[in-house]
């Protein structure tokens, strides 16, 4: 029976509710600068979340909604410039405190670390986002808690493709069967599952309603002691809260 040695943690919506409040607004904030009348709204934010990746997002946008578009120049250096002022607006506002993490995220990541479990970070989103948030939001030397952080264009296949949660485990030195992994979407179990990983999800408005099938468990928070999950799917062995004797059970239903 393999060993449980680490977490790998999907980002945005599964760490913290990020994208509607958060990237929806920093991309909207990027499009006025720049003189653009585009405007995602909640809804339509929500359609194109199909797509990962900031810059496949803007261009499957102008393919779907602004098809005679002409940028000014070459199509790719003008979606990286709108990009790069849409990552600046981003991390200033994750720098001002805008972005929570999620019910259970910050005493989960405090437990697993105690236990000696080892962490990571499997996400599409840009680096500097991720160094934002966890700087800003979970703790000062929040970075120094995760031994890899798998990001952003690392890898040219983004989710759904599994690439980037196979670099994080090649970094590691670790098999599917010693993880976990931890996500909220239907592009990130994908990803998870495609990977070889029982994958533990956290629900989000964007997300509630998507086909999540591949997950152990699904939750629509990690919960607290005394704030208890509800569980969407699977089985919670016992447990009313996400922590690492229910994750250990977990791992050892997939890998006894
Ligand atoms: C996150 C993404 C990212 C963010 C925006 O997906 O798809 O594109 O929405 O960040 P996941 P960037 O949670 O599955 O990693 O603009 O930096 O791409
Ligand atoms: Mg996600």
């Amino acid at each position: 029976m393999a060993e449980l040695k680490a977490l790998l943690f999907d980002v945005d919506g599964t760490l913290a509710d990020t994208e509607r409040d958060g990237h929806r607004v920093a991309f909207n904030r990027a499009f006025a600068d720049a003189g653009l009348d585009w405007d995602w709204s909640v809804g339509l934010y929500g359609e194109l979340l199909a797509v990962t990746g900031g810059k496949e997002r803007i261009k499957h946008f102008l393919a779907g909604h602004r098809p005679d578009f002409q940028a000014p120049g070459d199509l790719d250096a003008f979606v990286a410039g709108l990009h790069k002022a849409k990552t600046a607006h981003y991390t200033a506002m994750l720098a001002e405190g805008a972005v929570q993490l999620r019910p259970g995220v910050r005493r989960l990541l405090q437990e697993a670390r105690a236990a000696g479990l080892r962490l990571a970070v499997a996400t599409t989103t840009t680096p500097e986002n991720v160094s934002a948030l966890l700087t800003h939001s979970l703790a000062e030397d929040g970075m120094d808690w995760f031994e890899v952080i798998a990001a952003g264009d690392i890898v040219p296949a983004k989710k759904p493709a599994p690439d980037i949660y196979l670099w994080a485990m090649q970094k590691m030195g670790l098999t599917p069967a010693e993880c976990l992994a931890f996500e909220d979407s239907r592009n990130g179990v994908r990803s998870s599952t495609a990977a070889g990983l029982t994958t533990l999800v956290t629900v989000n408005g964007y997300t509630e309603n998507e086909d999540l099938s591949g997950a152990a468990l699904i939750l629509d928070n990690f919960g607290e002691p005394d704030a208890p999950f509800t569980v969407l799917a699977g089985e919670a062995l016992g447990a009313d809260h996400v922590d690492v004797a229910l994750l250990r059970r977990l791992h050892a239903t997939h890998h006894g």
